[in-house]
């Protein structure tokens, strides 16, 4: 019997194969040394190939890039997210050119193999447009298993490890009195941490905070009219005089049970970074998220030396191996790389499993322009990992839940996954097609004197 004829239902399949196929699984052939390894069946399960990758480029709120794949067994198929903001199409390119060509007749269940194919394979290794394409593949690959196990996917990794995972929301504001009603309604609706930013006064716009109360414009959910980056301006001088006197306010007026994060997004220098985390001691932060940019890592010495506000850093990150020196010298408490942009799980547990040995905890990227399947991704692996910290995230709205359904559930300040095998998260095509890509990118930013300056 062709593959294609077997039933998609695993139990469906034992019931009809019977005690034989439990006992001599049907292997697709004989290991050639010098080639891929050959279809490994899970025991009773006939060989799988991947027969269809489908990427969909859709735009319900705000521009997301899905990866489809479809296996030789009716039904079931993968979903994946390969959003990267601002580079959308580069990502689906890399996917309908290159990649998905490479995976027709592959065997989806050797997810490490295809991942190390992927990355190693086409010599040019890394950079967040392949990583982004790869993290998709990925995704959908750990959806598959968990479809064809019966099983959710953190089950996959390991079990539980926890009930849920602790969650942060962002709260944002044009002074201090907007941030402290944000995060009250934060704390309202459940959260125990919250991450905080406000406006600086003489700047126009700063992260986070820029034309709306809500990060998420800031990052650019709503597609700009004219198709190009808003500019912001930034000066270190008053948002380092600034932070320190909002977290004075946030404590003084909220009292000390609340965790608070705050995110300076790469834009300090070295020293300035130490000086801010030194001056937000007295608050007790949470951590201080991506102080410094991400090319030179020993500059995060510096921060240790001064203070001891515990520092999360890791949404540009790409790979396992941006994070080994931040992680091995101890020079953050918490890595925060973004599963989407570093290749998916497959590389996410690595990590998770070099900070472990470093008594680094886990803080992975949780933003809007990133999609339920990488959300979801997210949080199976922290309730499976011994050396999770917390998780950002984010409600999506109405329109994106309905083309992209299943994105992780927000309950009394915890993240919970589904318990639907796979990743939980789905595409719906049809819909997804109403929603066309819009052009959008993040905002830039420059300083008073007109140089580019990190946004
Ligand atoms: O600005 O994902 O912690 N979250 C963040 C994000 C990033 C966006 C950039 O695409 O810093 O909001
Ligand atoms: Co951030």
């Amino acid at each position: 019997m062709p593959p294609q004829a077997q039933p998609a239902n695993r139990r469906g399949f034992l019931k009809l194969a019977g005690a034989t196929a439990l006992a001599k699984p049907a292997l697709g052939r004989e290991a050639a040394l010098g080639e891929a390894p050959p279809p490994a069946p899970a025991q009773g399960l006939p060989p799988l190939k991947i027969t269809d990758v489908r990427v969909i480029v859709t735009c319900p709120g705000r521009n997301y890039v899905l990866v489809k794949i479809l296996t030789s067994e009716p039904g079931l198929y993968g979903v994946g997210d390969a959003t990267l903001n601002g580079r959308e199409l580069a990502v689906a390119a890399a996917l309908e050119k290159y990649v998905a060509p490479l995976l027709i007749g592959r065997d989806p269940e050797a997810i490490e193999d295809t991942w190390q194919y992927l990355y190693r394979g086409p010599y040019w290794r890394g950079g967040p447009v392949q990583m982004t394409a790869l993290a998709g593949v990925d995704l959908a690959l750990w959806d598959i298993k968990g479809k064809r196990a019966g099983m959710p996917v953190y089950q996959l990794l390991g079990g539980r490890t926890r009930v849920g995972a602790l969650a942060y929301t962002h709260a944002s504001g044009n002074d201090f009195s907007e941030v402290e009603d944000a995060v009250r309604h934060a704390t309202e609706r459940g959260f125990k941490c919250v991450r905080a930013q406000v406006a600086i006064p003489g700047l126009e716009g700063t992260y986070g905070t820029t034309g709306s109360k809500t990060a998420n414009n800031a990052s650019g959910r709503v597609p700009q009219p004219t198709g190009l980056p808003q500019t912001e301006i930034f000066e270190p001088g008053p948002y380092l005089r600034v932070v320190p006197r909002l977290f004075e306010h946030l404590r003084k007026a909220l009292g000390d049970e609340v965790e608070l994060l705050h995110d300076v997004h790469e834009k300090l220098g070295p020293v300035e970074a130490a000086r801010l985390a030194r001056d937000l001691e007295p608050y007790h932060l949470f951590f201080l998220e991506d102080p410094l940019r991400p090319e030179y890592k020993e500059s995060f010495r510096l921060i240790r030396q001064h203070s001891t506000t515990p520092i999360a850093m890791g949404e540009l990150f790409n790979t396992l191996w941006d994070c080994v020196d931040l992680i091995k010298e101890q020079w953050i408490d918490f890595i925060r790389c973004d599963l989407g942009h570093i290749g998916g799980i497959t590389n996410a547990r690595k990590v998770a499993a070099l900070a472990e040995a470093f008594q680094v905890k886990t803080a992975w990227h949780g933003p809007g322009d990133i999609g339920p399947a990488t959300h979801a991704g997210n949080v199976h692996v922290d309730i499976s990992i011994p050396n999770f910290g917390i998780q950002e995230m984010v409600f999506f709205p109405e329109v994106t839940q309905e083309v992209l359904p299943g994105a992780p559930e927000f309950k009394d300040g915890y993240m919970m996954v589904r318990e639907t095998p796979g990743l939980g998260t789905d595409v719906n095509e049809e819909l997804a097609k109403k929603y066309p890509y819009q052009r959008a990118y993040v905002p830039t930013a420059r300083r008073r004197d007109g140089s580019v300056q990190d946004w």
